[in-house]
This record gives C-alpha cells, structure tokens and sequence, in this order.
C-alpha cells in the first residue's frame, strides 16, 4: 500500500512569488522536502500553517494536542514516513507529553514543531512560558531551539535525521515566534530527503552473521520472537520468508502483531502476557520451553512480551536482531546482530543457505501438527464465548464477527487497556505485514480513535476499524468532530462495559477489592457520536453486532457502534488467571452471608 494525500493540494504558492521571505516560509519548504504533505495541527505557529498551506502541505486540524501526536504518531506507524504534529507553547505543548511518551517507547518517527514565546519575553515569566527543554526531556530523542533564521536547513535536517535515523523516535524543534517571523533568504541548493525511515539500513558484521547461522543450523528447536521493529524495519517479508524457508515458528509482542501471516502453520500469534486462558498461546509455553536457541528480532524484550521474562527462560542460546546495540543483551545475553532488521534477516539467511539443513527440518510436520492442535485446542475452548448470542455482549463474540469481515487491506487499531488485548489474541493477521496499532509503547488511555484517524489519512481509501473501552474512549470523544470534518471513515466499536475493567480487576486481582472509580454513570455513545453528525448504532446483544457492522462497512463516513459488553469479561491476561475468578468466587460468597439490612 502507498499512501496517497487526502485531498488536492491547494494551488501551490512559489517562494519566489512572496514580496518577503520569512523563517516560517522556509521551515515549511524543508518539510517539503522531506516528503512532508500533512501536518497534524491547530493552526499554531499561524505563520508556519500559513506558509505550509501556501506551498500545498495539507493541515489536519485535531481538537486536542494530545490525540494529534497520536494522529502523527499512527501516521507515522504506517506510512513509514515521519508524523508532523504543530503546537503551541505552555499549555498546548504540555499536551503533547502523552503522544511523545508513546512514540518514544514505541520508537516511532514523530516531528514536534512547537512555538515559543518571543525571544525578548524568555526567562521573564512571559504569558504561557513553561521550560520546553525540561518538559519535553524524558519523551523525545531530541529537542533543539531554532536561534538563528540562516539556520533553518541544518535544523530541519537534524531534527529529521535524528527521528529516522538508528531506532527511530520523536523530537522537538521550538520555534520562537519572532524567529518564525524573521526575514530569511532561501538557500536552494538541498536536495536531500530525510523523512522515510529507516533512514539508513545497516547490516551486522559477518563474523557474527557467520556465527550466528552456525548456531541456527545446529538448533534442535529454534524459535523466532519478532518484534514491532520488523513493522518499522518492513521487514515483514524478509521476516515471513525466513520462517517457511527455514521451518522456524514465529510468535510476536502485541507490537510485532502482523508481521508474519497468523494463519501459517508455523505462526505462534503473539505471545508475552496474554498466554492466559482462552489463548491460542499458552498451549505454546511448552514449546518456548523446549527451544534452544531463540532469535529476538527487533524487540525490546520488554515486560509485556516476555510475560515478565517468564515466557523464555535464560540458558538458551539467543541471537538478538536489533538497530539498537543497547537493546541487545538488556534481559537476555545473546550473540549480539546490530542492524537492521530487513536487512540482517535477509543477509543471515543467505549465510543459512551455504550450511548443512540441521536437525530442525526433520520435525517440520510433527512442529506444524502440534501448532495445529493448539488452535484447534483454543477453538473448542472458546466456542462458548466467541458465539454467544447473549446480552451484554461478551468481547469475543466481537472479536469472532470482525474475523469475518476482516480482509488484508484493512488496519486495526486498538485502545490500551482490554481492547489491545482482545485485539491482539482474538484477530489474525491475514498476511504479513498486516497492521494492528496498539499503544504498548507507554500503553495510555485514549489513543485508540487518534491512531485510527492517522492511519486513514495515510490510507484514505483502506477501512480502519477502531476498537476502545468506554473508559479510553471518554479522553477523545471530540476527535469525533474531528472524524466528521476531516471526512475520515473510520469505524469506531466501543467496548461499553461501564467500568474500568482492567483497573477494576487489578486492584481486585491484587488487593481483593477495588475502589468506587471504577464504575461509569451509563453512557450513550451512540447518542454522542449523531450529536457531531457520525452515525450512532446501539448493540445490546451478541447477535446484533454483524448486521451493525455490515451497516457500518457500507456507511460513507464515520461511525460509532455502542456495544454493551459483559464487565465480568476479562481477556487472557497471565496475571489474571487463576486468581481473578477464585478472587470474584470469595467476594460472591462474602457478599451473599452479609445479613440483609432490611
Ligand atoms: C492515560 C491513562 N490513565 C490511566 C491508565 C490506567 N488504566 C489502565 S487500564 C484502565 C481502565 C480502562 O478502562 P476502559 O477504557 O473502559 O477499558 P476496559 O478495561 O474497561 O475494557 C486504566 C484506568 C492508563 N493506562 N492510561
Ligand atoms: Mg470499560
């Protein structure tokens, strides 16, 4: 897929046509040319909207700061070029705090442009003034003042470089509002273009490439465990190709979702902490047990995705696949492959090529026989809940229509909390490099409906369904104006269980009760979503989601689909299991012996 812009520019504007040039003027000219053609923004720095409008960069106008670096940020995800957000100074640029956090973790190419108060009002306690340097700190790779309007190339450029260069990631350039407002002098001799990633694809040495290919075709039981930097490497099929050629079983973080097809007989799904029950994947614990040689492939083996570095056991062998050399080695020791991942990938497989087949491609079959088993273990386990036609609705029945539907051009985003979760075990990535958006970079509360605005601005013609807790939903329910103005088709479930139900079974799950927070008033989101003109469906039962979907799927513009759901629904988080249920039995029991006050 390319992306292609949203609408036709507006009639370009030469630089050579405006009676003064200013440093606005050629901020804008640099962003395009890095390839920039949509910012997300709210029309702050004035002069450097204005100027990108005059040369046919297009403005997406968010209503909040931080959705719109979660816009960006989704772009971004899936473009493979770099998100532009704009903002404001003090409060504005506060807001953008959350998105860059995420990008940071999620290393996601994201360029901040924020405005700052006048020079001459700096360290004065001008209106709206907030250190931009400490705030922006501990989210970004990167944060520059631009100081001198003869250095606006060089700016751009390094603060480009810096977001698609080596792991990608955000940063910040603040602009000062009279340097916007400078007089400036276009110099036109760059040419460069900085803005897809990954900017430079480097490659390992081949000594340990050699190494590396020994030790695999020596493996008994190798495992493959990607990561969401296959996704930003598009590695996809360097990845894809290297499992059935070689006959390795692939499994994957949430953030790694897609980069194999889930369906092939040697797909894992993802793994990490949701192998609790009704999971395909805890039936594979016994096989990440048996491996004895992993391959971490751009994965910063963090919590999560290694179930709290339970799922593989240390005293394997690992060979570890990251552009970060510190990520190699953080959690595991491992032959140490520093490079890109498409291209190391591809270079270990050529050096696979020249060595004996080894051991593992005997047991093929008997490998694929038991993956098999697994799923169809997993169906029968879920069959009760994946088809109950009951009210409230119970998540996986949702999970089971939109496989249904689902087809390989489409993108899935999800919200933190439970939607990531349902998302990432119940859907299968139908091809590789199918992309499901999550937050597991920082894993906040609202990012879900802004991811999904972002990635159809760069696929405008590609359905984007959208899932989030009501709890999540509640941080952006503007963004649906936004949905409507902006003409951005996306398709929006709501998982409306009233509570915050992760909160609500954590604190249960580890302090045996929970606290009042976690119960919502009852809300109509479908009421919500006709009120700034999206289309509003209501979903009571389990039955009634494929038809509201249908209707969604042939609906041209946005749409909310309010499903109540079951509160006592939980997905198959590790820590839950067991626990959560016997936790719930106790307070059923207590509750019932209480004598009645009446
Ligand atoms: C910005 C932010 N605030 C708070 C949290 C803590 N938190 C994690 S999950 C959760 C509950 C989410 O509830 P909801 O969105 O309704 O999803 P559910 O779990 O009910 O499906 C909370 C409060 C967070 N992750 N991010
Ligand atoms: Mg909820």
């Amino acid at each position: 897929m390319r992306p292609i812009a949203l609408r036709g520019p507006r009639t370009p504007k030469k630089l050579s046509m405006q009676p003064t040039l200013i440093v606005a003027d050629l901020i804008a000219a640099a962003l395009q040319r890095h390839g920039v053609d949509l910012i997300f923004g709210q029309s702050i720095p004035s002069s450097l909207i204005l100027a990108c409008e005059d040369i046919g960069i297009r403005q997406l106008v968010y209503r909040t700061e931080n959705a719109g670096g979660a816009m960006a940020d989704a772009y971004a995800r899936v473009s493979g070029r770099i998100g532009v957000v704009t903002s404001q100074n003090g409060p504005a640029a506060t807001l953008l705090v959350a998105s860059l956090g995420e990008a940071l973790k999620s290393s996601i190419p994201v360029l901040a442009l924020v405005q700052e108060i006048p020079t001459s009002t700096l360290d004065r306690n001008g209106f709206q003034e907030i250190d931009h340097f400490k705030l922006f700190s501990g989210v970004t790779k990167w944060v520059r003042r631009l100081s001198s309007s003869d250095r606006v190339d060089d700016y751009m450029d390094m603060a480009i470089t810096a977001a698609t260069s080596g792991r990608p990631g955000p940063v910040v350039l603040l602009l000062p509002m009279d340097m916007l407002h400078a007089p400036a002098t276009a110099l036109e001799h760059r040419r460069i273009q900085l803005g897809n990633y990954p900017l430079d694809r480097t490659l390992p040495n081949i000594q340990s490439l050699k190494r590396a290919a020994q030790l695999l075709s020596k493996a008994n039981n190798p495992v493959i465990v990607a990561g969401g930097g296959v996704h930003l490497s598009a590695a996809h099929d360097a990845l894809a190709s290297f499992q059935e050629r070689f006959g390795i079983p692939v499994g994957t973080t949430v953030m790694g979702k897609g980069v194999v097809d889930e369906n092939h007989p040697l797909s894992l799904g993802v793994l990490g902490n949701i192998m609790g029950h009704n999971s395909v994947g805890k039936h594979f614990q016994s096989l990440m047990n048996e491996s004895d040689l992993v391959i971490l492939v751009a994965t910063r083996t963090a919590q999560n995705g290694t179930d709290s570095w339970r799922m593989i056991s240390q005293g394997k062998t690992f060979i570890h696949i990251d552009i970060d050399g510190e990520e190699i080695g953080r959690n595991y020791e491992s032959v140490r492959l520093a490079g890109d991942a498409r291209e190391t990938l591809t270079a270990l497989a050529t050096e696979l090529d020249l060595l004996p087949k080894g051991p593992r491609f005997k047991k093929r079959n008997a490998l694929e026989a038991r993956i098999a088993d697994a799923r169809a273990a997993y169906q029968v386990e879920t069959a009760d809940v994946v088809t109950s036609d009951a009210g409230p609705v119970r998540p996986e029945r949702v999970m089971a229509e939109v496989i249904n539907i689902l087809t390989t051009d489409m993108i899935v985003t999800a919200d933190a909390s439970y939607s990531s979760v349902w998302v990432a075990s119940y859907l299968r990535a139908l091809k590789p490099g199918m992309r499901f958006l999550a937050p597991r970079g920082l894993a906040g509360l609202g990012c879900g409906l802004p991811f999904a605005l972002g990635a159809q601005c760069a696929f405008p013609t590609s359905k984007v369904l959208c899932f989030s807790g009501d709890g999540g939903f509640g941080h952006v329910w503007s963004e649906m104006e936004t949905a409507v103005r902006e003409r951005l088709p996306v398709i929006l479930t709501v998982l409306n269980n009233q509570v915050l139900g992760f909160q609500k079974d954590a604190e249960d799950e580890r302090h045996g009760r929970h606290t009042d927070a976690c119960y919502f008033a009852p809300v109509d989101h479908a009421a919500i979503a006709r009120a700034v003109g999206c289309l509003g469906i209501r979903v009571e039962k389990g039955s009634d989601y494929a038809k509201a979907l249908q209707v969604a799927l042939n609906h041209d513009g946005p749409v909310v689909i309010d499903v109540i759901t079951d509160p006592s629904a939980f997905p198959p988080l590790t820590i839950f299991d067991d626990r959560l249920e016997k936790v719930r039995a106790d307070r059923a029991a207590r509750t019932s012996k209480q004598p009645s006050s009446h």
